[in-house]
């Protein structure tokens, strides 16, 4: 049976429409900038240099950005699924990095494992195919205790991989489709971009005032009166983003971490924790010239239990979780006229059989005393936590014991989420696909299921907060 999925969004005309009477903005009217759009690498033999600048250009910061190239961010590297991507390292910053591939299937030593960093002047070679589906992938820097300050700084980029299941939806393209990273800094008087948190914020997590989308402040987007491919990656440091647009009109969901859904998702608002991807569709159409939408992080209740999320307000300055904030302004300045986008049947996703795994693991999180655990244990470098039989299916429940979210994060899989029990107790709708990162709040329990048949060798699996990564909440686990 042939699925369609027409997009014309009645919605967006009414909520367009009671733009002049109702405040479109979640904070005052600050001075916006243009959406900076990294150049696009093919990952065919390119140096990439990690270096620390001043950005001076028009972004109305003068920050030091720690980052791959010359922009506020790295280079967007385009790959295609069965390619091969050649790739060195060149480390121009004054201590040590290395970069890891978040979200695909790759040799150990391409992993980016934070024993293989480098130090300043060193380089790194990395090689591997491209087995990966089409999706929103991303590249970040992973050294131990520096993951945080170098994320934060600028030190990620944005990993599109193509394939052609997804050419064949011919989604659009071209200036129709945008990538945005997203992060929320905190700056001083001068401008220069403030990594320092203090003692809550090495339990919460480190939460900035202004967002930043490709490194930009307060970003700036110029739109067709046109259906959009919209990809949003969550770079924050410690920040669950709960997507929308300032409208309420709905977007339509059609991929997340590991590539296109089994059936898009109509929804007004979706929560990524950081690493998490959401790859959008997001009309324009009936959006009157001359007006703006915010793509924002709308309020929520922070996920707290104890009353831990009022520790510390109000000390900084900074919003706190939950807060809202703008993300990205859609400035819709040209008036066209298309026929609708209709989107075909995506391909199906095989779903993952419980009754083929082999074994239960079980992960704690717990975080107290100031320090971060998995099943009691602080990382240790060359520490092996879990063994796993290569070419086993297996389902890793995780727990949280604890009273703060965690985005966790598998190295080397995709998985697929079970259940999640306590808590929102259901599996959202945003998390039907293959997932590498998954938040888990306090009190829930989520069981996943992943197939360890890629590579052997020895990966991770930790907490994407980064101030709690680089706080040891990881586990070594080898696939042999
Ligand atoms: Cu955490």
């Amino acid at each position: 049976m042939q699925r369609r999925h027409f997009l014309a969004m009645g919605a967006a005309a009414t909520t367009a429409a009671a733009l002049g009477s109702r405040r479109l903005f979640a904070s005052p009217a600050a001075v916006r900038h243009p959406l900076w759009l990294p150049p696009e690498l093919r990952p065919n033999g390119i140096t990439l240099r990690a270096n620390a600048h001043a950005i001076t250009s028009g972004t109305g910061t003068t920050g030091t950005a720690m980052t791959l190239g010359d922009g506020a961010i790295g280079p967007t590297i385009r790959m295609r699924r069965g390619e091969r991507a050649r790739i060195t390292l060149d480390n121009a910053l004054d201590e040590e990095t290395i970069l890891h591939w978040h979200g695909l299937k790759v040799p150990e030593v391409a992993d980016g494992h934070p024993r293989f960093a480098i130090g300043t002047g060193a380089k790194y070679e990395y090689d591997f195919e491209v087995t990966d589906r089409a999706g929103t992938y991303w590249y970040h820097a992973h050294p131990h205790h520096r993951t945080g300050e170098q994320v934060y700084r600028g030190m990620a980029g944005l990993l599109l991989v193509d394939d052609d299941e997804q050419d064949a939806l011919r989604l659009p393209s071209g200036a129709r489709e945008l990538s945005v990273l997203i992060q929320d800094r905190r700056l001083d008087a001068d401008g220069e971009f403030v990594f320092n948190p203090v003692m809550h914020e090495r339990m919460e997590g480190f939460f900035g005032d202004v967002g930043f989308g490709n490194g930009t402040p307060n970003p700036r987007h110029e739109v067709d009166s046109a259906l959009y491919r919209l990809r949003v990656v969550n770079v924050t440091a410690s920040r669950i983003t709960r997507v929308a647009l300032s409208t309420g009109a709905p977007m339509t969901l059609i991929g997340t971490d590991g590539g296109l859904l089994a059936s898009p998702v109509t929804l007004t608002h979706l929560d990524l924790g950081t690493g998490e991807r959401a790859d959008l569709l997001v009309d324009f159409s009936q959006v009157p010239v001359g007006s703006s939408v915010m793509l924002v992080s709308q309020e929520f209740p922070p996920p707290y239990r104890g009353g831990m999320g009022m520790m510390g307000r109000g000390m900084t300055g900074a919003k706190p979780q939950g807060a809202p904030l703008d993300l990205l302004e859609f400035a819709v300045t040209r008036k066209v006229t298309e026929r609708p986008y209709v989107l075909p049947a995506l391909p199906a996703i095989a779903r993952l059989d419980p009754g083929t795994a082999s074994r239960t693991r079980e992960f704690r999180f717990d975080s107290r005393q100031m320090r971060h655990f998995i099943n009691g244990k602080e990382w240790e470098m060359e520490r092996v936590d879990e063994r796993v039989p290569f070419g086993s299916t297996e389902i890793w429940r995780f727990i949280n014991d604890s009273n703060f979210p965690h985005p966790v994060h598998m190295h080397e899989v995709q998985f697929q989420i079970l259940s999640r029990t306590g808590g929102r107790n259901a599996i959202m709708p945003w998390e039907a696909g293959w997932k590498d990162t998954a938040l888990l709040f306090p009190g829930e329990t989520i069981d996943v299921i992943a197939e360890f048949n890629a590579h052997r060798g020895l990966f991770l699996m930790h907490c994407h907060n980064l101030v709690h990564e680089d706080m040891g909440m990881m586990m070594n686990y080898t696939i042999e």
